[in-house]
């Protein structure tokens, strides 16, 4: 029995892993082990040497199984060890750079556009960039001969010459979405359009894909006096101040009586400030909605009337941040996008900065 201990004791002493330590239990305490098989030769035994050899069997067997189970927690704790020494972490170093992406100003300007409206009461409406003529042009008092639809440098979709239908057009304006909206939703009506729009036109101050939003409010009495305080509201919550506006009579095909609309500013230094001084800049169209557009939409004329206008949403974005050049904006230049770009967080809403 002193041998058998020595040995196993031994054994579990130097055993480097768990898959040794069971190797060991079955050969010593299992079925056949070295212990078991001397506790079967008990029953050859007479009774005195029995009541001996018996109670120290068993304790040798209770000490090899506790040495087994110390030995294996040893070895778990020492894995264990082994784990936290070489699986550490610092949560204190700084996180990998990410490469964060900004807010293009037209994106930001847009919304902030419609921010503003929506607080004036205005929804928002969007439809096709790819457009009927009728759409485009006719619905809104341009017919086939008319001087505007030269004017306008459209794109036309390719017809070759056996095709009979007439091309679609890249809207050069979103004027279409309000003659789907109105025969959608019929009168009354609130509504802002903004939008991409498309002119085959490209020199320093044109881009042949450009953003526009236009506005419409029909009901049975609206004036021109609301489109002026609609607009001031406008341009005031826009640029953040006071802003006058100055209406120059103009003309468009799909409103009449029609205005150019000029907003205050300054030119000191070779720059504009919006909203002080004595000189105006143009920065949108407007006037009341001509009666055939609103036929062309499903609204009668003789029961509802309202105004329309259109701003150039890359134009504001310009005066309002100060880019000079607005071929950037869609040159997709990192540098410029990181300098010009807002902040993802960066909301424009009437509560972060926008006000009334
Ligand atoms: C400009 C001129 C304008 C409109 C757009 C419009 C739309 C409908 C009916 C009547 Cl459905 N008018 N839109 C009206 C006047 C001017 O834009 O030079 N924008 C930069």
């Amino acid at each position: 029995m002193d041998h058998l201990r020595d040995k196993y004791i031994a054994l579990i002493a130097e055993a480097a892993d768990e898959n040794t330590l069971e190797d060991l239990r079955v050969q010593a305490v299992g079925k056949k082990g070295e212990i078991s098989l001397e506790m079967r030769a008990l029953g050859k035994m007479s009774p005195e040497e029995r009541q001996v050899a018996g109670p120290a069997l068993n304790a040798l067997k209770d000490e090899i199984n506790s040495a087994l189970a110390a030995k294996k927690q040893a070895l778990s704790d020492a894995a264990l060890d082994e784990r936290l020494r070489t699986e550490w972490l610092d949560v204190t170093l700084p996180t990998r750079a990410r490469n964060v992406g900004t807010i293009h100003p037209i994106s930001q300007v847009w919304e902030e556009v419609t921010a503003i409206f929506a607080e004036l009461g205005f929804a928002v409406a969007e439809g096709p960039q790819i457009e009927t003529d009728w759409y485009n042009f006719d619905a809104l008092n341009i017919p086939g001969h008319h001087p505007a639809r030269a004017e306008m440098d459209t794109f036309y979709t390719h017809r070759t010459a056996d095709e009979d239908r007439p091309p679609h057009v890249l809207r050069t304006h979103t004027s279409p979405v309000q003659i789907r909206s109105m025969e959608a939703q019929g009168a009354p009506i609130r509504i802002i359009c903004p939008g991409r729009v498309y002119r085959a036109d490209y020199d320093q101050t044109h881009t042949p894909m450009f953003h526009q939003i236009e506005g419409l409010a029909i009901d049975k009495d609206i004036s021109m006096a609301n489109l002026k305080w609609t607009l001031e509201e406008f341009f005031s919550a826009y640029f953040g101040r006071s802003v006058k506006t100055r209406f120059r009579a103009s003309h468009f095909p799909f409103t009449e009586p029609s205005a150019e609309v000029d907003i205050q500013c300054s030119f000191k230094d070779g720059t504009v400030t919006v909203g002080e001084g004595d000189d105006w800049l143009e920065v949108l169209g407007s006037g009341m909605v001509h009666p055939s557009v609103l036929s062309a939409g499903g609204i009668d004329p003789n029961e509802y009337q309202g105004f329309a206008f259109g701003i150039g949403i890359d134009r504001i974005a310009m005066l309002k941040y100060g880019i000079p050049d607005l071929r950037a904006f869609f040159d997709s230049d990192l540098r410029w996008l990181r300098h010009y770009g807002f902040a993802s967080l960066d909301q424009p809403n009437l509560h972060a900065g926008l006000s009334r």
